[in-house]
C-alpha cells in the first residue's frame, strides 16, 4: 500500500490468482467491461499466446472517494502456467489483497491445490504471510459440467476463513461480487494497521457502499465479508 496524505491519496495492489486457465484474465476483462470508463483505465494485456497469459494483465481503477479520498487501484493477474513462476513472484510483490481464482471442475482439484500451496510459498519468498493476506476464493467456470456441487463448496467456505464466491466469469456473473469482497477484505486489514477510518473518516463498509454507488452498481452486491478467525482450513 502507499498512501500520500497530503494527497489524500491510498494506492492498493490486489493480485488475482491461481491455476492456468482458471480464469483469472476473464475476471479482469469482465470488470473492465462493467466499471464506468471514468473509473477503470485501460486493460493491459502484456504478452499473450492462445488465451495464456505469458507476463501479466493490468487494470488500473481511480476511484474518489469520501472527502476527497483517491483510491488507486491496481488489478494484476498473474499467468497460471506452472512454468512462469518466476513472473508469479514478481506480480505478487507487495500485494495488498489477493483473489484465489479456482477452477470448479472435480478434474481441476489438484491444480487448485498446488497452485495454492504455490501462493503460499511466493507469498512466503516476498516476506509476506499467507495467514495475513487478505484473501477471497473464488470458484469459477459454475456453468460448466463435472463440477463439485453447491453443497460442497458451501461447506469448504462454512469450514474455511476466507469469502467464497462463485462466479461464471466468462457471463460476467459473481465477478463484481469477489472484486467488492477483495476490496473490503484488503480496508479492513489495513484500517487495522494504519488506523485508515480515522485518518480518513470511513469504515470498510461505507467506503464499499461508497465504491458501488460511485461505480454505478446495486447496493445488494455488498457482502459483509468481514474474515472469522485466522488458521482455518481450507479447500483444495
Ligand atoms: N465455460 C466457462 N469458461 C470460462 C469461464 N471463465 C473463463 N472461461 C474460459 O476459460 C479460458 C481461460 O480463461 P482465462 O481468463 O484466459 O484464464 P487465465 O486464468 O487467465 O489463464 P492463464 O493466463 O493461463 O493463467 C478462456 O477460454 C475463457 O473464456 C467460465 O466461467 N465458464
Ligand atoms: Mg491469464
Amino acid at each position: 500500500m502507499q498512501v500520500d496524505i497530503a494527497r489524500r491519496e491510498i494506492a492498493l495492489k490486489l493480485v488475482y490468482y491461481g491455476p492456468a486457465l482458471s480464469g483469472k484474465t476473464t475476471n479482469l476483462q469482465a470488470l473492465h467491461r462493467v466499471l464506468p470508463d471514468e473509473s477503470a483505465g485501460r486493460l493491459m494485456s502484456l504478452e499473450t499466446r492462445d488465451d495464456r497469459t505469458l507476463f501479466f494483465d493490468l487494470l488500473p481503477l481511480r476511484i474518489e472517494a469520501a472527502g476527497g479520498l483517491k483510491l488507486k487501484l491496481k488489478l494484476y493477474t498473474v499467468p497460471g502456467q506452472v512454468c512462469h513462476n518466476a513472473t508469479r513472484r514478481l506480480v505478487l510483490q507487495a500485494a495488498d489483497g489477493v483473489a484465489f481464482i479456482a477452477d470448479s471442475r472435480r478434474s481441476e482439484i489438484a491444480s487448485n491445490a498446488e497452485s495454492f500451496q504455490n501462493l503460499a510459498e511466493n507469498l512466503h519468498v516476498n516476506g509476506l504471510d499467507l495467514r495475513r493476506m487478505p484473501l477471497v476464493i473464488q470458484f469459477n467456470k459454475r456453468d460448466l459440467p463435472d463440477i463439485r456441487p453447491d453443497d460442497e463448496i458451501d461447506e469448504l467456505a462454512r469450514r474455511g476463513r476466507e469469502p467464497v464466491f462463485k462466479s461464471i466469469a466468462s457471463e460476467g456473473k459473481g465477478v463484481l461480487e469477489t472484486f467488492l469482497g477483495l476490496l473490503q477484505l484488503t480496508w479492513n486489514r489495513l484500517q487495522e494497521e494504519h488506523h485508515l477510518d480515522e485518518r480518513f473518516g470511513l469504515d470498510s463498509r461505507q467506503l464499499l457502499l461508497r465504491v458501488t454507488s460511485l461505480l454505478g452498481l446495486p447496493k445488494g452486491l455488498v457482502r459483509d465479508v468481514t474474515a472469522g478467525p485466522p488458521g482455518g482450513p481450507r479447500g483444495g
